[in-house]
């Protein structure tokens, strides 16, 4: 197998940086797009062969580290028998606002959570025959909570920061069941294969630092302890982030995704090499074309060591990125290996000249 990426989140040194890009199946693919003109998102995620053939897309096309798992963040909560709605972002007609409907909310059975993203990964993991690893995910428990109470993506989610204001109580709650949700879809995805798993705590950034230290740290905590048990490599990332950042390198996770508002450079300064990094070119960037790419992709290689690395965007990639600029990162990224044995073949070659 491929196993820069899980080599790189158990500490080890690697012959290159791996790479991986959140969001890697999706709409900046024409392949992706020639099949949701057939099936709408949903049917993609319902139907295992389906999911299957869009998560092997990126793969087919580019030499990525990683395969990730194709679902969406809400797709375990259906399981709570609440109906999420596409439009594109996930949509609930009735959003949880009242401690009434949180305490309705039923206990579902592990096995009864997502079944159809546990077949899509067995099946990925069939076709894959561990050439790269396979990557499982989840939201975090703020980031579905965010959508539950909210109702959909707004800006800044207002509804539930005033509900997290007004009744915090309420919101732990909340926050306590989701994260027992998210941890047996995790497991569960683990058990059909998972190589590592990565949790989207893509919201976080709306929160001030004391508010998400009081509110979700220990939730994220509770869930990273949980996930040892499950023996394989955990990331989190944070969004819009920057001033969470040292709240979440004290969450027990094995790598830390970071956006692009975060100097990593800086911040592997002032960690130390032991914490494993991932990220974090702005993927705005990637529009702008191959020329820009590859020289964001080259700055970041500069500023931040090879060890403890793993390249990705800072968010997911976005829908109208041309292909060029995906190839011009992947490019960058593998010559980086070629420089390391050139330079070593140089080093051989100086030291039997002397
Ligand atoms: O085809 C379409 O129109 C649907 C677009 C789409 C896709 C391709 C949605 C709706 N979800 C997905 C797949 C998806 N979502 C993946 C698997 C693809 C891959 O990684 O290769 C993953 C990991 C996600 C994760 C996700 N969904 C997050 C966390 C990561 C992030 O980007 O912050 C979030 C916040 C969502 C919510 C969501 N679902 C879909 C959209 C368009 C959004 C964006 C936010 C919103 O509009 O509220």
């Amino acid at each position: 197998m491929n196993d820069l990426l899980l080599r790189t989140l158990q500490g080890e040194a690697t012959e290159r940086r791996p790479l991986w890009i959140m969001r890697q199946a999706g709409r900046y693919l024409p392949e992706y797009r020639a099949l949701r003109e057939k099936f709408s998102f949903e049917e993609l995620c319902a139907r295992p062969d389906l999911a299957t053939e869009v998560t092997l897309q990126p793969i087919e096309r580019f030499p990525l580290d990683a395969a990730i798992v194709f679902a969406d963040i809400m797709s375990p909560i259906e399981a709570l028998g609440i109906k999420v709605k596409f439009a594109p972002g996930p949509v609930i007609d009735e959003p949880l606002r009242t401690a009434a409907a949180i305490d309705a909310l039923p206990e579902p059975a592990p096995d009864a959570i997502a079944p159809h993203v546990m077949e899509t990964m067995r099946s990925v993991k069939n076709e894959l025959r561990d050439r790269i690893p396979v990557l499982g995910f989840s939201g975090g428990p703020w980031t579905l909570a965010a959508y539950l109470v909210q109702g959909q993506g707004v800006r800044d989610f207002p509804a539930l920061r005033a509900l997290a204001a007004e009744d915090p109580g309420l919101v732990g709650e909340l926050l306590g069941r989701l994260t027992d949700l998210t941890f047996n879809y995790l497991k569960g995805q683990v058990e059909a294969g998972a190589d590592a798993v990565q949790v989207f705590e893509t919201w976080s950034g709306v929160l001030s630092f004391a508010d998400w230290s009081r509110l979700v740290k220990p939730h994220l905590d509770t869930l990273f302890d949980r996930m040892e048990e499950l023996g394989v490599p955990r990331i989190l990332f944070m969004q819009n982030a920057a001033h969470l950042v040292g709240g979440m390198i004290a969450v027990p996770a094995d790598g830390y995704s970071v956006d692009w508002r975060v100097d990593m450079g800086a911040l592997r300064q002032a960690l130390g090499p032991q914490k494993i990094l991932q990220g974090n070119i702005d993927p705005a960037i990637l529009l702008s074309g191959a020329e820009q790419t590859a020289r964001a992709a080259r700055r970041l290689l500069a500023t931040v060591p090879r060890q403890g690395h793993i390249v990705n965007l800072g968010h997911g990639i976005l829908p109208q990125v041309p292909i060029d600029s995906v190839k011009a990162l992947i490019e960058v990224v593998h010559a980086e290996e070629q420089t390391a044995n050139a330079g070593a073949v140089a080093a051989t070659s100086t030291e039997s000249e002397e």
